[in-house]
């Protein structure tokens, strides 16, 4: 029997089209209860006491780690499922091959008997969010429906969730509708569908984050993608850094990097000690929204207000303000827990685990303590670089775009691109090796254009084309550039030490913004002298830096053929101007 609209204590500020969605889904799923979150610290304590209650969150040592918990997750639900994740446009063109694809037709049908009377004995969250700051003209709302109760958590500590976000739902008219269920949590019966064309996201079967917190890649990347280029902005896999250098001015730089490649670490980077005077400032480390501004620059936001990030290897040493911020009030899922309760993961030098990533008694033949994916979500006010700018509701003017993958060969450190259609190649021509932030095999090699691979939720041929026509909207384009922090010597030793040293890279990305910045023209871009790098206070090995450097013309030779064979599978899809630019580097190499 279909639950009437005025039966679901729906609160007073509910517009009509919330209500009327949430009598359907209740109506199809029948829950036992339906919440509307308001998005309290009161209501936050109620999921943390009930979760507490049921087992799906522990307690955590409140002495030394206060409002933490951990959450086991279900051991084949840790990451997210590219394979199962699917773009449902009408036509499969529009989709690409970028992604997978159904009909939407088919897909409702499926996604519909598995939602079929799924909530029944749970509870139905009804979860308002926006995605940026609530008085952001660039913001845009959502609700999901989710019986997760973690879910609902989790998207409090990520998104601005609850009452205020209803209320501007009420004003904006429209919403993402995003319907979640945990199911069975049963490979078989899991699926990420999205309907761009509709703006609507279903999952069912998960409650990992990619796949289960619907405000983050499902909307504010797959979806926002779709009206982004519909709309003349863009929703990039991005992290946003103000760098403040010594004499006080801050530019800011958004970095596409891969999932669980260094992004929150450069988001919220400290300054080595022998760089007096620099200070970083994160505004967000997982995704940016970019729009022309009236000045002709490039500003963004950061739709998120938390983040989701990876846990092993973060420490007191790699990441200073990562580890303090996830000392209290921090939801941790997959690490390990010492005797003593307190949260335990590979890379921490204090503690030993006694228990492992799935609650097992530790035992060092069972792999990693902690789950190479393990998980940490806070709330963004906690990062001690936390940026006032991050509620700016207009954004922060981007001086630099900054791509880069983990490669152990190839790329060098750094370089820069001529231009803006040809950073939009060197973006394009992006590739990476895989990481356990989603399920496969690690560690292989695979094209990951603008660290998009997984999140462009349309044919990535057009992606290129709406790139190239962005950069002719702005007349004061930032520079693009690109970066490798994982070049690695014979041994297959890191050759960069990373972290916070990859400030020195940063700063010679500003002097280049600002017309400075010595440089050598090469047919890849320019890649700057080995003087041009402030390496003071730092013990490289000789010839690391020129090793660092180095364009070998003839693996530049094969990287480009098969970039240029990558291109050609997006067929008339592919913009001109990027084959032009395409063939321009091959030629450029050819005369080297
Ligand atoms: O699980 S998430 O998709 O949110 C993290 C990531 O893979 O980037
Ligand atoms: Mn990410």
């Amino acid at each position: 029997m279909a639950t009437a609209p005025e039966h679901l204590d729906a609160p007073q500020s509910a517009p009509r089209n919330v209500r009327q969605w949430v009598a359907e889904v209740a109506a199809h799923t029948q829950p036992e209860r339906i919440h509307w979150c308001d998005g309290s610290e009161a209501e936050y304590r109620a999921l943390i006491q009930g979760m507490l209650g049921s087992g799906v969150l522990l307690q955590l040592n409140q002495q030394t780690h206060p409002g933490c918990y951990l959450h086991h997750s279900h051991p084949s639900d840790v990451a997210r499922v590219e394979h199962l994740t699917f773009v449902c446009t009408e036509q499969a063109a529009d989709a690409g091959p970028n992604n997978n694809w159904i009909a939407p037709g088919e897909a409702r049908a499926r996604m519909a008997a598995l939602f079929a009377g799924c909530m029944r004995g749970r509870t139905l969250y009804v979860v308002p969010y926006c995605m940026g700051p609530l008085d952001s003209p660039f913001a845009r709302c959502g609700v999901e429906i989710t019986d997760s109760p973690y879910v609902a958590a989790s998207m409090r500590l990520m998104t601005r969730m609850g009452a205020a976000a209803l209320e501007r739902i009420g004003r904006d008219g429209t919403f993402i509708r995003g319907l979640h269920s945990t199911g069975e949590l049963d490979p078989e019966r899991r699926f990420i569908m999205h309907f761009p064309e509709t703006l609507e996201i279903q999952s069912y079967g998960s409650g990992y984050g990619g796949n289960a917190l619907l405000g983050k890649k499902c909307h504010a990347l797959r979806i926002a993608s779709w009206q982004a280029r519909s709309e003349g902005w863009m929703a990039e896999h991005m992290l946003l850094v103000g760098v403040e250098n010594p004499a006080g001015q801050t530019h800011y730089i958004a970095c596409a990097f891969p999932s669980a490649c260094g992004k929150t670490n450069l988001a919220m980077l400290v300054p080595p000690e022998t760089m007096p005077g620099w200070k970083i400032w994160t505004i967000g480390d997982d995704i940016a929204w970019l729009h022309p501004g009236a000045d002709g620059r490039l500003w963004a936001i950061n739709p998120e207000a938390g983040y989701f990030g990876v846990v092993p290897g973060t420490n007191a040493q790699t990441n200073r303000h990562a580890n303090d911020m996830i000392q209290h009030n921090t939801i941790f899922t997959n690490v390990a827990m010492t005797a003593g309760r307190e949260p335990w993961w590979e890379g921490l030098e204090d503690g030993k685990p006694a228990f492992d990533w799935q609650g097992r008694p530790y035992d060092p033949k069972n792999g990693p303590a902690a789950h190479p994916n393990s998980r940490f979500t806070v709330s963004a006010h906690q990062n001690p670089s936390y940026s006032p700018m991050a509620d700016a509701p207009g954004g922060v003017p981007i001086s630099a775009l900054v791509f880069g993958g983990r490669r152990r060969s190839l790329a060098p450190l750094v370089y820069q691109a001529r231009n803006w259609s040809h950073g939009v190649l060197v973006g394009a021509g992006m590739a990476s090796e895989t990481t356990a932030a989603a399920t496969g095999a690690v560690g292989v090699v695979r094209r990951d254009p603008m660290a998009m691979q997984p999140f462009t939720g349309y044919n990535f041929g057009d992606y290129w084309a709406h790139w190239l026509a962005m950069g002719s909207s702005i007349s004061k384009p930032p520079g693009i550039f690109h970066v490798n922090w994982f070049r690695r010597d014979a041994a297959g030793r890191f050759l960069w030490p990373g972290f916070g040293e990859n400030l020195r890279v940063l700063a010679w990305i500003i002097e280049r913004c600002e017309g400075r910045g010595a440089a050598l023209e090469t047919p890849i871009g320019a890649v700057p002298t080995e003087a041009a790098i402030n390496l003071a206070g730092l013990d490289l090995d000789p010839g690391t830096m020129a090793e660092l450097l180095a364009v070998r013309t003839p693996d530049w030779q094969r990287e480009m053929e098969e970039i240029g064979s990558y291109l050609a599978g997006y067929g008339a899809r592919l913009p001109e101007a990027l084959r032009r630019e395409h063939a321009e580097v091959l030629a450029r190499l050819a005369r080297a």
